[in-house]
Order: C-alpha cells, then sequence, then structure tokens
C-alpha cells in the first residue's frame, strides 16, 4: 500500500487495555483480539462505522448549519475531495478496529447533474473504497441508496404518486446494488425514509403499499439476475422526516412483507432510537423479529429519552444493551449482520478525536454487555425461570393447547371436571431486576 499522510496524526491504533487503564484512547471491554468460542471477539461483534454520520455528518440542525470542519476536506474537484475522505475514513476504520463499514451511495460519491453522471461519479469513488478495502481488510457490511434527501423524493421513492419518480427510484436501487455487489457488501439495507405520508389527504394507502412491494420485488429479481448473494434488510422506523411511514415497526414490517410475499427475502435491521421512536424497547423489536427467524443486523444507537425524535446518539447504556444481547444471542446471533454505529457526534463535538471517544464507548458497551449476557446465559437462571413459568405447556392439556389438538368444548370439560380453578402465581418482577443488577453490578 502507498504510503499516505496521516488524517488522525495525534492517534494511534486504539489498544485494548482492560477495565483498570484510565487511557480515554484505549478499549477497557472490548479487545477485539480475544478468543470466545473459537472466534475472535472483532468476529462476533462485527462493528460497523457509518459513513453518514462520521463522515459526512457536519453537526447542523434545523436552527443552525454545521459545526464540525475536517481537515481532510479539502481537494481540486469533489471527486478528489470525495477520494481523500475515503482515505481518511479507512485511516479511521483501522485506528478504531473497526471490522465494516456502511454507506448511501451518495454519502460516498456526489450527485451529478444527472442519474448518468451521478453513476460514474459513484464508480470513479467506488474504484477508491475497491484498492482501501483490499489494503486495509476492512469490509462492507451494506450498502444503500439514499432514496430520501434529494427534492426529487419529498413524496417518497417507491410510494412516489408519479411512476416517474419510481422509475428513477428503481434506477437508483439497480446501481446501488451493482456497487454494492462489487464491493463484497454482505447485506443490503432498505430504509423508507418517505416511504409514509404527511397528510391522508393526499394520499392512497392502499396503492402506495402495493407500490413499495412492487418496488422490492423488483430489488430482489435484480439482485437475483446479478447474482448478489448478500442479505436483504428492511429497517423499520415510525415516522420522521414523514409523520407516518409504512415500515412502522417489526411487527407492521412482517406483516408488510407476508402480505406481499416477500418474506422469505428479507430480515429487519433494527434500530434502537427507532425502537423506542414506535413506542417499544430496543429488546422488543429484537424479539419480534427473533421470533419469527427474521433478526438481521443491528444499527446501534440511543435516543434521548427526553426527546421525541431521532436523535442517533452512541449508546453507553450496558443495562439496555444487556437485555439486547440477551435476546440476540438466544437468537443465535446476528449472522451475516453486524452491529453498526448509526450515531452521531453531537453538534459542539467538533474534534476529530470526539469520533474516537465515541466509538471507543459505543464498542466498549457493547462489548461488556456481550460478556454480561454470555454470562447470564451460561448460567440459565433467567431461562430457566422462564421453563418454569411455562412448563404447564409441557405436558397433558397444556401440551395438547400447543398441539392444537384440543378445542373449547375439551377445555371446558376439564375446568367443569379436575381442573377447578387455577392457583396464582407470582411472575417475580422485583426479583428478575435484582437478579439482572446482580450481574451489571456484580
Ligand atoms: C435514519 C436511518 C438511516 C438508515 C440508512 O433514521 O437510520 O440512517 O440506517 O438509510
Ligand atoms: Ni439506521
Ligand atoms: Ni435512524
Amino acid at each position: 500500500m502507498k504510503k499516505t499522510r496521516t488524517h488522525f496524526p495525534k492517534i494511534r491504533r486504539i489498544a485494548y487495555e482492560g477495565p483498570k487503564s484510565t487511557n480515554p484512547l484505549a478499549f477497557h471491554h472490548y479487545n477485539p483480539d480475544e478468543v470466545v468460542d473459537g472466534k475472535s471477539v472483532s468476529a462476533h461483534m462485527r462493528f460497523s462505522v457509518a459513513y453518514w454520520h462520521s463522515f459526512r455528518g457536519v453537526g447542523s440542525d434545523p436552527f443552525g448549519p454545521g459545526t464540525i470542519v475536517r481537515p481532510w476536506e479539502k481537494g481540486i474537484d469533489a471527486i478528489s475531495i470525495a477520494k481523500t475522505r475515503l482515505d481518511a475514513a479507512f485511516e479511521f476504520f483501522q485506528k478504531i478496529r473497526a471490522p465494516f463499514y456502511c454507506f448511501h451511495d451518495r454519502d460516498i460519491a456526489p450527485e451529478g447533474r444527472s442519474l448518468a453522471e451521478s453513476n460514474r461519479n459513484l464508480d470513479r469513488v467506488v474504484a477508491h473504497a475497491k484498492q482501501l478495502q483490499k489494503a486495509t481488510g476492512v469490509k462492507l457490511l451494506w450498502g444503500t441508496a439514499n432514496l430520501f434527501s434529494n427534492p426529487r423524493y419529498m413524496c417518497g421513492a417507491a410510494t412516489n404518486p408519479d411512476a416517474h419518480v419510481f422509475a428513477y427510484a428503481a434506477a437508483q436501487v439497480k446501481k446501488a446494488l451493482e456497487v454494492t455487489k462489487a464491493l463484497g457488501g454482505e447485506n443490503y439495507v432498505f430504509w423508507g425514509g418517505r416511504e409514509g405520508y404527511e397528510t391522508l389527504l393526499n394520499t392512497n394507502l392502499k396503492r402506495e403499499q402495493e407500490h413499495l412491494a412492487a418496488f422490492l420485488h423488483m430489488a430482489v429479481d435484480y439482485a437475483k439476475s446479478i447474482g448478489f448473494k448478500g442479505q436483504f434488510l428492511i429497517e423499520p422506523k415510525p415516522k420522521e422526516p414523514t409523520k407516518h411511514q409504512y415500515d412502522f415497526d417489526v411487527a407492521a414490517g412482517i406483516a408488510f412483507l407476508r402480505t406481499f410475499g416477500l418474506e422469505q427475502h428479507f430480515k429487519f435491521n433494527i434500530e434502537t432510537n427507532h425502537a423506542t421512536l414506535a413506542g417499544h424497547t430496543f429488546q422488543h423489536e429484537i424479539e419480534v423479529a427473533a421470533a419469527q427467524g427474521l433478526l438481521g443486523s443491528i444499527d446501534a444507537n440511543a435516543g434521548d429519552e427526553l426527546l421525541g425524535w431521532d436523535t442517533d446518539q452512541f449508546n453507553t447504556n450496558v443495562r439496555e444493551l444487556t437485555l439486547a444481547m440477551v435476546s440476540i444471542l438466544r437468537a443465535g446471533g446476528l449472522g451475516k449482520g453486524g452491529f453498526n454505529f448509526d450515531a452521531k457526534l453531537r453538534r459542539p463535538s467538533i474534534d476529530p478525536e470526539d469520533l474516537f471517544h465515541a466509538h471507543i464507548g459505543g464498542m466498549d458497551a457493547y462489548a461488556l454487555a456481550f460478556k454480561l449476557a454470555r454470562r447470564i446465559l451460561a448460567e440459565g437462571k433467567f431461562t430457566q425461570f422462564l421453563q418454569e413459568r411455562y412448563s404447564s405447556y409441557d405436558a397433558g392439556f397444556g401440551r395438547a393447547i400447543e398441539k392444537r389438538r384440543v378445542g373449547f368444548r375439551d377445555l371446558n370439560k376439564l375446568v367443569l371436571g379436575k381442573l377447578g380453578e387455577p392457583k396464582p402465581r407470582s411472575g417475580k418482577q422485583e426479583y428478575l431486576e435484582n437478579l439482572l443488577n446482580s450481574y451489571l453490578h456484580g
């Protein structure tokens, strides 16, 4: 690899120094090289950096422009800036020990005046990304298309009332799939950023949902035709930017996929902050997907309990993450998925070093949660409690209920006969909460 100048001169590759270290630029829980169950912790966690937040985010909000000025944002034209930015990003991925990254097409290369020009721009930058991936070993967890920023998508992409916009979005996703394949992307994400409505006064909900399904079927067909083997993922979010989005939460997503015969082709990319926006916990969304074998990947972030929008913060809440991790491990892990830090720095966090603190915090919290969850599952106390709580369904008439071998008449006879009144049993929530705390603070 040719020697390029460093973009983070003051920061060395982040090392694992253990929980007692006071070095803020070291890992305290994430030990990427440690071997657990025959594979490295890095291979278990499959951490990924989100290009849009960490390399395109400038700290702007609806009340003011960007605050973050990066030294590498220099060059003679937009393409050379895009390439230098990628160099900086890959240096960051290596120093932060992230094996993966994720992007939208328009994050990595500038949009041109026509689709043809946008595609040419993308090809030039993707060639550079391919070299960097090869030189560093960093891989693409997933690719996606930005179908929400350009004004043409203001009324949606696949759910736009204008078929012309649908066609444009289809052409854009066609290219994004090709690019994701070219870079060896392991997944492809659909987040329906504007696939919803602002008001039902101007919306034919039924037709829009059918159009979205048609779009996803076309994507499945096209991926098959070019031999793209990545996993397709739907990323539910209830609202923002639109008032209502059709992929509201995992349950609505499952109903949508089943209704339109798409359930074999998609899994879910679950984002913490989207779960809470939908009025659910992160663990709830994971459980709903896992119950149907549809858990795909995680967009790792957190909302703010006091704010009602997608604040996309780095998650350092070990309790929340431990509960999530218990559910993920119980479901058999994420497979091709990973933990993508779809999280951004706060507006006043303007130093390049802040990118490191943010990811170190997120990685450490997840790695600690992974350890705690493994211990919780190995000791089996919660598992045993659950088994006992449902044990009346393991034999006798309970088993017959689960196997659907009995009906109301049989059960009526049983209750009027030998069963009589059921004996109430405690749900033991407080005991279980204390048990959880004993792991977190033990
Ligand atoms: C926005 C979404 C977005 C997707 C990718 O809220 O989280 O970042 O992950 O399009
Ligand atoms: Ni996301
Ligand atoms: Ni989000």
